[in-house]
């Protein structure tokens, strides 16, 4: 359709009325541009494609029913007593650009053939472009007991996954002062695979200091990392660094293990299940502090939409982000079916190319940005030392300080990139539309 007749037709005028986190009341209205989700991705995206000077007022909408955006790759230096949780998010309503129109409602329905999205009160959106970045649910509920002994502050159980509860993974590291710490990490899709280790590696570090751990059978406490996975990283060339520490450290590596229940002070394992098709079997631990990371996956409203692949992730072209199936949808971030880990590193170099792409498919031209999988997991080894993981598709690292820096070993410098510098750019000009990551800060694309 062309946009002077679709602009007429849905009447712009409704839109100032009902946006800017007013729960619209029911009815419709149009934005040439509609993104679900405000986090990482879309708030980048959104204020990319703003600054790109092709926008008026209220041409672009966000819809995200939350109160509050979080910068989430901070919660394990919270966990770690490092940050104050508070100091790392910000209203909704102050991040997003008076210029974008604001709902604050939840999407219950997508009907691609009309261009239109149904928000949870009713109120139907119509628009010429959709981009889908509303993250993936982190499924405490998944594990029995989890969410009861979560909540219960006297319990030693705790989570960076959550921020009501990543400050008490501090609160928990320091009450530990002998026995067995878990750690857990999933199977399956999770935000940032390398968080559930890093945390582990800080809480080391503090016992440590604190002349509570010794890489030794003497050691007041005793670790272990419990993971679904078969290796302590996907990538090799970090993983080799990590399993060396880990083995130089005495931390016992469970590998191919998944948490599914905690029944007081035992966490209930199963086997993941093998490729050679060996039945799952169930194994409780005894516990005296357990960091649990439950599994995650894609919101509902995201997998039984006609957008979803087998997995329930947004079906899009690795490389140019737009949808398999449906040329005006596009997705980036967590809920992307992108086969890369997901991280807000990843989200820098995603969003250029998305804006990219979708600003030549408005203008009929060919999509010709395309995305490497680039993505980078920061893993503190310690208080003060990092590896800064760094890698395309299949792994392949692409590391921008490997000039200056042997980056599959921890660093100094790096570990002040995350502890100070990433925090500060992605809350001051990533959200904002300023920041491309490893290329550097940016205007417009
Ligand atoms: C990055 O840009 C970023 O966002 C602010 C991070 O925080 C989540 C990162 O962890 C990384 C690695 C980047 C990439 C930027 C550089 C300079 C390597």
């Amino acid at each position: 359709m062309h946009l002077a007749a679709f602009a007429s037709r849905r009447g712009y005028a409704t839109v100032a009325a009902t946006a800017r986190g007013m729960t619209p009341s029911s009815g419709e209205s149009a934005h040439r541009i509609v993104i679900v989700g405000s986090g990482a991705a879309g708030s980048s995206i959104g204020h990319q494609l703003l600054n790109s000077g092709r926008f008026q007022p209220n041409d672009i909408s966000i819809i995200d029913p939350s109160k509050w955006h979080h910068y989430q790759p901070g919660w394990t230096m919270v966990g770690a007593g490092l940050k104050d949780k508070n100091s790392i998010r910000r209203q909704m309503n102050e991040i997003v650009d008076k210029k974008i129109a604001l709902y604050k409602s939840s999407v219950c329905h997508f009907a691609p053939e009309n261009n239109e999205v149904t928000m949870s009160d009713g109120t139907r959106l119509q628009y010429e472009h959709l981009i889908i970045a509303p993250g993936i649910e982190v499924k405490f509920h998944k594990v029995r007991g989890l969410p009861e002994l979560l909540a219960d502050k006297d319990a030693p159980v705790a989570s960076i996954y959550s921020y009501n509860y990543c400050d008490k993974v501090f609160d928990v590291i320091r009450n530990t002062k002998k026995g067995h710490a878990v750690f857990t990490q999933p199977t399956g899709i999770i935000k940032c695979a390398g968080a559930p280790q890093k945390i582990m590696w800080l809480a080391l570090d503090y016992w440590k200091k604190h002349n509570l751990y010794t890489p030794n059978d003497a050691s007041p406490i005793r670790i272990s990392f419990n993971t679904g996975l078969g290796q302590m990283f996907g990538v090799q060339r970090y993983s080799k660094t990590l399993d060396y520490l880990r083995k130089k450290r005495n931390v016992q590596g469970n590998f191919a293990r998944n948490l599914v229940a905690i029944e007081a002070d035992h966490a209930v394992f199963q086997t993941s299940t093998s490729a050679s098709g060996a039945p799952s079997r169930e194994f409780r631990e005894r516990f005296d502090m357990l960091h649990a990371v439950p599994p995650m996956g894609p919101w509902d409203f995201v997998t039984q939409s006609p957008f979803a692949d087998a997995d329930g992730l947004v079906s899009v072209d690795p490389a140019t982000l737009q949808h398999t199936k449906f040329k005006n949808v596009w997705s980036a971030g967590d809920a992307s079916s992108l086969p890369t880990s997901k991280t807000a590193a990843a989200v820098t170099k995603q969003a250029p190319v998305l804006v990219r792409n979708l600003l030549q498919s408005i203008d009929h031209k060919a999509l010709d940005a395309q995305y490497s999988g680039y993505t980078s997991c920061p893993i503190p080894t310690e208080y003060g030392k990092l590896v800064l993981a760094e890698f395309a598709y299949n792994g392949v690292p692409m590391e921008t300080f490997k000039t200056l820096y042997d980056q599959s070993k921890p660093q100094r410098a790096f570990y002040y990139l995350k502890r100070d510098f990433f925090p500060w750019v992605y809350l001051n000009f990533m959200i904002k539309g300023l920041w491309g990551g490893p290329s550097g800060f940016s205007k417009a694309v």
